[in-house]
């Protein structure tokens, strides 16, 4: 019988730090005692899109693997990249930013980089690894501590939702708890100070559920403190208009192996480290405490999305009656049981990738809890868990997905074509390699169990990342196929991908389509917006079912156009059809001050961008469409004293236009493209845009990092550092064919 501690299930009474390795190789150490890795000793493998670093040891190793520009760059070595001819014209600097960029392809063809920004997912893989005693090599565990330090908040030492935000209760207590399990001692200073800000938000307990799940796992606080998970939400029958196959993809996919865990209600037996986290994180006495009391309990910076009413009744009769008194025994069994299989069917379906950074340790865990240590299952996790770690000057982080690749890779295509470069000699084999990186990593078959699993239709979609984690996204299949387009068919590239291939892409297309005639991200939405109500997670919104996105829609609706070009009787009606409702949806989502919000980047400049290219794409633009005029104008009002354009994250949260006080090269990109693609028709302000970007390009022909630029569910944002690159590149030469190239500079 299985002990609620976990003692059965493998895991062992100890007092120590997490169990490190020792690779410690060209470690040193400061005069304040703070160690760092040898950064000329990491390299990154790239093998079909599966990116892990590694932290070499030996001379001869070193010898037969050396470091590369990429590796370099994003280490923030130098990378020793002379400086290039001055960019006089729009398309010299994007030649000099290609030059640049071109140099941190990797082997299989595609792009990389950083994905980060959330600071809530490396606590969800080291409580993962302390749990189950998975030992870690201790470069991981420095450059891990490393960077949390370097992202504390500069004024209180905490950490907030994500890495521009303000220190919250579950950043600071989800990374203060990480850095002592990784062996920083309680009384550093930058602990004692990280402590104090803690403590003056109330203490863990005035964390959102996540951070409950987490410390209840670690044996830092009962589970009663945790807004219950029934595991049996997923043996109710489809048609019930809250079963969880209706919710967004994100969240019943880490719903489902926390109702696992919240069922066995399984924890790490209580240690000396995890009793002192007790005294750390709590700001009242353990045994004082009345758990149940505080499941509610959140700080006023971790409630972005404050719980209904409704939803608090609901958690009441669960925790207070269903789960003590009514919840059956058979019932338990065949939830515990059928969760399982979905877990299962996930790991398998994905090859232990996963979707995402949150729910691949949680189903590390469910394997750990359910099959042993010992178990493939879980070794296979162990194996594949630091696909999600990336190495950076600031230290180890964990990115948003085990990658950006395929999207990247898709854009850079794109970008270059807007040069008209596609079939320069100079830029060929770079790009070859980038399309045969596409044709590797579109998705070729259906899951197993596909309708069981509620999975989306996938054959010929691409994902965002690798065709290993194999989820379709509607913009991230559409950008493939426009790539693969532009270059076997506007351009004599091979023919790697087969006719047949790009019609199953489009077939995956079809099928995505909302009745509102937009398109929504992973499939189509599945449930009503008033699911939102069940939004238990608090710190992020609209996250319970699926919305459209102007992004998403216009990725589809410019696929399937220039689809049609190509191939005009394939499903041509469906085509039209949905190519009309599509772009209606786009003129109905406009706001009346001619805006658009955008979901996945920050965020009017980027939703802009993409819906003009929409109408553009239905032969609406500036000369006919007072639309259009209205989004220009909106535009042209926030244009900056220097040329450029700059909002901040905040505009994502509040949902309008929030000013940053410095123009930034990639929101200026973004609006550069927008008013191109509207047929803008004066060339002054676009000039003056041009000339900005042209302006902070670096000698070696790069741009420097600036404001984050990406975002999800509202309130978090993430980090597309390539967009300072891709989208320069394509404004530049959207620009030059539209104006000319002429000397600006
Ligand atoms: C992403 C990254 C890519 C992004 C685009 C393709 C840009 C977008 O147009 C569609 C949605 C998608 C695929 C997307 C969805 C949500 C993701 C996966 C992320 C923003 C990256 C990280 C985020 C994920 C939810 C993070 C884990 C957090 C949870 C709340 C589970």
């Amino acid at each position: 019988m299985p002990h609620a501690n976990g003692t059965a299930n493998g895991a062992t009474k100890r007092g120590a730090g997490q169990k490190i390795l020792k690779d410690t190789a060209g470690v040193v150490q400061s005069k304040e005692g703070h160690e760092k890795t040898d950064y000329t000793r990491w390299r990154l493998k790239d093998d079909r899109g599966c990116q892990t670093w590694h932290y070499l040891q030996s001379e001869e190793e070193i010898k037969a693997w050396p470091q590369t520009t990429a590796d370099k760059y994003f280490l923030g070595l130098d990378t020793e990249q002379p400086d290039l001819n001055p960019a006089k014209t729009p398309l010299e600097a994007a030649y000099n930013g290609l030059s640049f960029f071109s140099h941190l392809q990797l082997p299989p063809g595609n792009w990389g980089c950083e994905y980060g920004g959330p600071m809530f997912l490396l606590s969800g893989l080291v409580i993962t690894w302390y749990v189950t005693e998975t030992p870690i090599p201790a470069s991981h565990a420095i450059e891990i501590k490393n960077y949390l330090f370097a992202r504390a908040h500069p004024e209180d030492g905490g950490w907030g939702l994500h890495i521009e935000g303000e220190s919250s209760v579950f950043g600071t207590a989800m990374n203060y708890t990480v850095l002592r399990l990784l062996g920083v001692d309680a009384e550093e200073p930058r602990m004692r100070k990280a402590r104090d800000t803690l403590w003056k938000m109330g203490g863990a307990l005035n964390g959102p559920h996540w951070a409950k799940f987490w410390l209840s796992v670690l044996g830092v606080t009962e589970w009663d403190v945790v807004n219950p998970c029934p595991p049996e939400l997923w043996l109710l029958p489809d048609w019930v208009p809250f079963a969880p196959w209706r919710w967004w993809i994100h969240m019943r996919q880490v719903f489902l192996p926390m109702s696992y865990v919240y069922s066995k209600k399984w924890s790490h037996p209580l240690n000396d480290l995890t009793r002192q986290l007790r005294l750390e994180l709590l700001v009242e006495p353990f045994e004082t405490i009345n758990f149940a009391a505080r499941r509610n309990t959140i700080a006023p910076t971790d409630n972005y999305h404050a719980k209904t009413w409704f939803l608090k009744l609901l958690f009441w009769f669960l925790a207070a009656i269903w789960f003590p008194y009514l919840r059956p025994t058979w019932m338990i069994k065949r939830a515990e049981e059928h969760v399982w299989w979905l877990i299962e069917a996930e790991d398998e379906n994905t090859d232990f990738a996963n979707l995402g950074p949150v729910n691949g340790p949680m189903n590390a865990l469910c394997a750990y809890i359910k099959l042993g240590p010992d178990s493939h299952a879980f070794r296979e996790h162990v194996k594949t868990l630091p696909e999600f770690l990336w190495v950076k000057d600031e230290g180890m982080l964990m990115n948003g997905t085990n990658g950006v690749q395929t999207w990247d890779t898709a854009f850079l295509i794109q970008a270059v074509e807007s040069c008209a470069w596609s079939d320069d000699e100079k830029w060929k084999p770079m790009l070859t390699k980038a399309l045969e990186f596409l044709e590797d990593q579109q998705i070729l078959e259906e899951t197993r169990d596909q309708h069981a699993c509620y999975r989306q239709q996938r054959k010929g979609a691409w994902g965002f990342s690798t065709r290993k984690q194999g989820y379709t996204v509607s913009d991230c299949t559409s950008e493939s196929l426009k790539s693969i387009l532009i270059l076997q068919k506007d351009h004599s590239y091979p023919a790697i991908i087969s006719e047949r291939r790009t019609k199953d892409a489009i077939d995956v297309l079809l099928t995505m389509q909302n009745a509102s005639g937009g398109c929504a991200s992973y499939e189509p939405t599945r449930g009503s917006v008033l699911l939102e109500h069940l939004n238990a997670a608090e710190v992020f919104g609209n996250i319970m079912i699926e919305y459209d996105y102007p992004e998403c829609t216009t990725a589809v609706v410019t696929a399937l156009h220039m689809f049609q070009h190509h191939y005009p009787t394939y499903r041509a009606e469906e085509i039209a059809a949905f190519r009309d409702r599509a772009v209606a949806y786009i003129r109905n989502a406009q706001r009346a001050d001619g805006s658009w919000y955008g979901s996945w980047g920050i965020c009017f400049t980027y939703a802009g961008m993409f819906a003009l290219e929409s109408l553009a794409c239905g032969g609406e633009t500036y000369a006919n469409s007072e639309r259009v005029r209205r989004a220009c104008q909106f535009f042209l009002d926030k244009q900056m004293e220097d040329g450029g354009w700059g909002e901040t994250y905040k505009s994502c949260e509040d949902g309008v236009w929030n000013q940053h006080p410095q123009s930034q090269v990639v929101q200026t990109a973004w609006v550069v493209i927008a008013m191109l693609e509207a047929r803008y028709p004066e060339k002054g302000p676009l000039e003056k845009a041009v000339r900005l970007i042209m302006g902070r390009q670096q000698k070696n022909g790069e741009w420097l990092q600036e404001s984050i630029e990406g975002v999800f569910n509202k309130s978090c944002m993430i980090s597309y550092p390539n967009y300072k690159f891709i989208f320069p590149i394509k404004a530049l030469g959207m620009y030059a064919e539209r104006f000319g190239d002429v000397a600006l500079l």
